[in-house]
């Protein structure tokens, strides 16, 4: 009976949380990624760079003397994270390189104990965190390069095999479950951002096990699924999605410029508008957009970065309702002049319209009757007309709308239709 109400148990963790523990992260859209480690010192590729034998390990790890936090104000972080209109940040507490940003007792890989920084810069962050009423998350690698009892090292170097010494591997084991202990007890995060699943299977590394720790300080902890078939939501990293994703909850992890860590060679960053329109994207599509800055090792941001998150904190303010607890919209044939997404309760359909139209913009497909249309963040309310309407076909008529140049967003207007009910659509 017993054994039968475990497997239950793990049936019921395997399937994640609910729809109501999901709901804040359903309904936050954006939040920001922050990658801070030892690599910003030199400016090289988090952990990839000596993994992928760039960097001589020894040169990587050298990095430790460089990194000083100097300038690193967390609340500064806190409130600039917030002015972007993010509602959740999920920080790099130990990268795939094994050092961790807190001061772990069961490590010898940290911040604190490698650089001259000298101290624990997780904890401020997470009361800076709190402090401004964000959710708090945490990115921890499951796997650890730098760790004896992890088997793989660099691409072309591995210390041994799981099955060979699976006594060394229980040490490793035991070590990644007392860190996300400690994180857990010291934290308590709204959310585990797990990465580097793939190099294990579920079973390897106790997925089910790591589930039920955390959720034994959290039961409504939010993991995303990089943790080999567990976890709540999908993570494509950098590529856009084309088409909608099947996964009911997923989050775009995103670069401003082609890098997660500050490196200073890299200057492609994104414009603030490129940035915003695949925010919006996201939305469309019922996502959530997670952007990456990398503060440099003195703990600064990037002026490019604060620039982009200030445009979207500009424009989330203003478009707040467009934001916040929609859902992904209509069919893109609907409306070809841009975005959509839908009200929680389907009632509202929001139009993003990008700059400025030459004519009326037009919706296609929509059963319902238009109650009205306005300007979101404006209220000013348009004219709009009905075109096409037979009453002897099935096909709805077109909906055009008015949008005076007055009413224009510098970036994407957005403009909310009240539809008669809950929408409904025909794609023929
Ligand atoms: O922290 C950032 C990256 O360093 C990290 N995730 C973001 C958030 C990252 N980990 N892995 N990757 C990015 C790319 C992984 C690529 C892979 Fe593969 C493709 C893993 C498995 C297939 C190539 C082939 C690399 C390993 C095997």
């Amino acid at each position: 009976m017993k054994k039968l109400f475990a497997a239950f148990a793990l049936a019921l963790f395997s399937l994640g949380l609910c729809a109501q523990d999901m709901e804040w992260f359903d309904d936050a859209k954006l939040g920001i990624f922050i990658h801070w480690g030892i690599y910003a010192v030199d400016g090289v590729s988090e952990s990839w760079s000596f993994h992928n034998e760039k960097v001589p390990y020894d040169k990587y790890m050298a990095q430790a003397k460089g990194f000083t936090a100097s300038k690193y104000n967390p609340e500064k972080w806190a409130e600039l994270i917030a002015s972007s209109g993010a509602k959740y940040t999920v920080l790099t507490s130990k990268h795939h390189d094994g050092v961790a940003l807190w001061n772990t007792a069961v490590g010898e890989l940290s911040i604190p104990a490698l650089t001259p920084a000298g101290r624990d810069v997780l904890t401020p962050f997470v009361e800076a965190v709190r402090g401004k009423g964000l959710k708090l998350g945490l990115y921890y690698s499951l796997l650890d390069w730098s760790r004896d009892d992890y088997p793989n090292f660099t691409v072309n170097n591995t210390r041994y095999k799981i099955d060979e010494d699976p006594a060394r591997w229980q040490r490793f084991v035991d070590f990644n479950f007392a860190q996300i202990r400690e994180l857990s007890e010291a934290y308590n995060p709204d959310l585990y951002w797990f990465d580097g699943d793939w190099e294990q299977t579920a079973q390897a590394w106790n997925s089910p096990g790591i589930i039920s720790l955390i959720r034994s300080y959290n039961p409504a902890v939010v993991v995303n699924s990089r943790i080999q078939g567990y976890g709540d939501y999908a993570t494509p990293e950098i590529g856009v999605p084309i088409a909608r994703p099947d996964a009911r909850y997923w989050e775009l992890c995103y670069t401003i410029n082609d890098s997660w860590g500050f490196q200073h060679k890299d200057t492609n960053f994104k414009t603030p508008y490129m940035v915003l329109r695949t925010f919006i994207d996201c939305l469309s599509n019922g996502g959530n957009l997670l952007l990456d800055i990398g503060p440099r090792e003195d703990g600064t941001i990037p002026s490019e970065e604060v620039k982009v998150l200030k445009e979207l904190g500009r424009w989330t303010s203003k478009h707040a309702e467009a934001v916040y607890g929609t859902r992904a919209g209509v069919s893109p044939e609907c409306f070809k002049g841009g975005y959509t997404t839908l009200s929680k309760d389907g009632t509202v359909l929001y139009l993003y319209v990008p700059g400025k139209p030459s004519g009326p913009i037009e919706v296609k497909g929509i059963v319902n009757a238009v109650k009205k249309a306005r300007v979101v963040g404006k209220g000013t309310e348009l004219k709009h007309e009905v075109y096409n309407k037979l009453s002897w076909q099935e096909t709805p008529g077109l909906i055009e709308i008015y949008l005076p140049g007055s009413c224009l967003d510098p970036a994407f207007t957005v403009v909310a239709l009240e539809l008669d009910g809950p929408v409904k659509t025909f794609l023929k």
